[in-house]
């Protein structure tokens, strides 16, 4: 029985989907399109398997197989990043992180973490978090220029003396120093950390410093520039990996997800291709035209560019607000988020920024040309944000450029 004729409504909504994702220019930083493989594995046989424990020791039976899927998804980790740990079980970002706070810090402990406005994460210690009711976040902030300030992260940790130092962003542009974040550490005696969800595949292609063979501790997801299955993952020095083990299972969570973990070790397979490399490179060759094009247009690029796969906007200087441009580009087929800017006077629901970044474009095979134009819409939705007849022949511009670069052909619900 087909998916189809078992259930036509989830089949229809899922077929809808993909043609949204195909007609329609993707251009949320964090999302991607996996491969036809990457998906196969995810929607394989692995999904039936309890395997709670970890390769050789399992709390169930017949998980031979598994170990053997999971130990190869391990391997390659450590292969691309030159981990001397792995763990492949988190279920996403949010938990990778949190179970790597459980590994490293007692309750109370303190975290120096980036602010959310200026480009951190929830999870790094936002007060509506969890973990910020556990441990004492302490949030640093980009400086005046827009740049990550490490002499300020110095004097902060020297006036805070955290447990951890945390790095490593969801909405910043910049390449960050590593070595120095970890001499900081070393002249206070904190341990590191880096979350290296959005970079991770540019990391792993030698396109952005890697901190893995630096830090205590790296956490990411699998889903983003790493183009695999939705999933984290925790890569740490040998001395942390009994604890972070433990704090995945059993301490945070139940059986891993084999078939994610399946998809994990295909993507990893990818990632260590030639071909990636080359697709890494891309992604910011495409980010650099978007702001050369922002620059001409008069937009405010946060940080004052971009060294990655993504761009941090202000467009109040165009006199409209982070949630109303990105309607007016969803109507023009174009999909990017709203986002705050640092220290940004609006509110999270309406703020004055979008954020948008090249890795699921790229994926799709478009280079410098169709950036060059891509940039070109945005600009004029923007502009044009009220006039719904331009928005319109926007998005048949936009289906016809899509058309060009096929995506999951052959695929239907
Ligand atoms: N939601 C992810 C992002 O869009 O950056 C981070 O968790």
């Amino acid at each position: 029985m087909t998916l189809r004729n078992f259930d036509p409504q989830t089949a229809d909504s899922l077929q809808a989907e993909l043609n949204r994702q195909r007609d329609g220019l993707e251009m949320i930083p964090s999302e991607n399109f996996v491969s036809m493989a990457v998906l196969e594995a995810l929607g394989s046989i692995a999904t039936n398997k309890y395997a709670e424990g970890y390769p050789g020791k399992r709390y169930y039976g017949g998980c031979e197989k598994i170990d053997e899927i999971e130990s190869l998804a391990i391997e390659r980790a450590k292969q691309i990043f030159g981990a001397e740990h792995v763990n492949v079980q988190p279920l996403s970002g949010a938990p990778a992180n949190i179970a790597a706070y459980e590994a490293l810090l007692e309750p109370g402990d303190t975290v120096l973490g980036m602010d959310l406005s200026h480009g951190g994460h929830l999870t790094h210690g936002h007060p509506v978090t969890q973990s910020a009711k556990i441990y004492n976040f302490v949030r640093y902030k980009t400086n005046a220029e827009g740049k990550l300030d490490l002499e300020n992260l110095r004097e902060m940790a020297i006036e805070h003396k955290p447990k951890l130092i945390l790095v490593g962003y969801s909405a910043y542009s910049r390449e960050i120093d590593f070595e120095r974040v970890q001499e900081i550490a070393d002249e206070v005696g904190a341990m590191t950390m880096a979350d290296i969800a959005h970079i991770a595949g540019l990391v792993a292609a030698g396109e952005m410093n890697n901190p893995v063979p630096i830090f205590d501790l790296v956490t990411t997801t699998t889903h983003k520039t790493l183009r695999g299955p939705r999933g984290g993952m925790i890569m740490c020095k040998m001395k942390h990996a009994k604890a972070v083990n433990k704090a995945v299972f059993p301490g945070l969570q139940g059986g891993p997800h084999e078939n994610v973990i399946a998809a994990k070790a295909v993507a990893f397979k990818e990632a260590l291709l030639p071909e990636f490399k080359e697709y890494a490179r891309q992604i910011k060759l495409n980010a650099k035209v978007l702001e050369r094009i922002f620059n001409e247009r008069g937009y405010r690029l946060m940080f004052g560019g971009t060294d990655n796969h993504l761009l941090l906007i202000d467009v109040t200087p165009k006199g409209t607000t982070g949630a109303e441009a990105e309607t007016a580009l969803d109507k023009a087929g174009i999909t990017v988020n709203k986002n705050m800017i640092p220290d940004d006077p609006r509110s999270p629901m309406d703020p004055s920024g979008i954020r948008l970044g090249t890795p699921a474009l790229t994926s799709r095979g478009m280079k410098e040309a169709e950036m060059a134009q891509i940039g070109a819409w945005i600009d004029e939705a923007i502009m044009n944000r009220a006039d719904d007849a331009k928005l319109e022949s926007i998005r048949q511009q936009v289906k016809l450029m899509t058309a060009k670069f096929p995506l999951y052909e052959g695929l239907e619900y």
